[in-house]
């Protein structure tokens, strides 16, 4: 019965300055940092990205950020090239503190891209997060970080699907907030079961 942290893209791409900028991104590192001590493990995610990965808008001719486009898994938005691995922009901001036990990256497979820590955007590939958690015992998840209506909802909806007893620290989290994406985020969270903190 143990407790985890998990603390999604907290990295500059998605900070002020950053390529994917989410208004006040940088605002949910400290009370990130303040939290983590309470917790049997701590587990952070980082978005990152091959050049050219099919999420881009840059790879899709004639498209801009922000629209959507339809790929074998179904309708994804695309965003700004962001998180190309090794780049500054995929570093984890720098005051955050990033001592935890795990790091689990997502969205390295040029096709697809993955906003929830457990499974790819085709709802089927597995970035391993599940196994690990069951082999430490975890049963309890507490969510923050970036950004609260795409990474932070998809990893929350299926860690509840999975049966994990989730909660969603939205003191620490910020949102992209696209076309009502926030208050529709929110919504399926409280429905699917999700403990929704402020
Ligand atoms: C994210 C859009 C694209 C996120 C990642 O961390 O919420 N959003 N990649
Ligand atoms: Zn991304």
């Amino acid at each position: 019965m143990f407790q985890a942290l998990i603390v999604v893209d907290v990295q500059n791409d998605f900070c002020p300055g950053g390529a994917l900028a989410v208004p006040g991104g940088d605002k949910v590192v400290a009370p990130i940092n303040a939290m983590m001590d309470r917790f049997d493990a701590v587990i952070l995610t980082q978005d990152w990205h091959p050049a050219g990965h099919s999420s881009f808008a840059s790879s899709h001719p004639g498209k801009d950020p922000f629209e959507t486009t339809e790929m074998t898994y179904g309708t994804q938005v695309l965003w700004p090239d962001h998180c190309v691995q090794g780049t500054e922009g995929a570093a984890f901001r720098q005051d955050l503190h990033t001592d935890g036990d795990l790091i689990i990256r997502k969205g390295f497979r040029p096709g697809i891209d993955s906003y929830s820590g457990f499974f790819e955007n085709d709802q089927s590939t597995s970035t391993g997060l599940e196994g690990y958690l069951r082999s430490r015992g975890i049963t309890g998840l507490t969510l923050a970080g970036l950004a609260t209506d795409f990474c932070v909802a998809f990893t929350a909806l299926d860690a509840a699907r999975l049966g994990f007893d989730v909660t969603v620290d939205l003191a620490a989290c910020r949102a992209i907030d696209l076309n009502g994406s926030l208050q529709a985020a929110l919504k399926e969270m409280a429905s699917e079961g999700v403990n929704l903190q402020s």
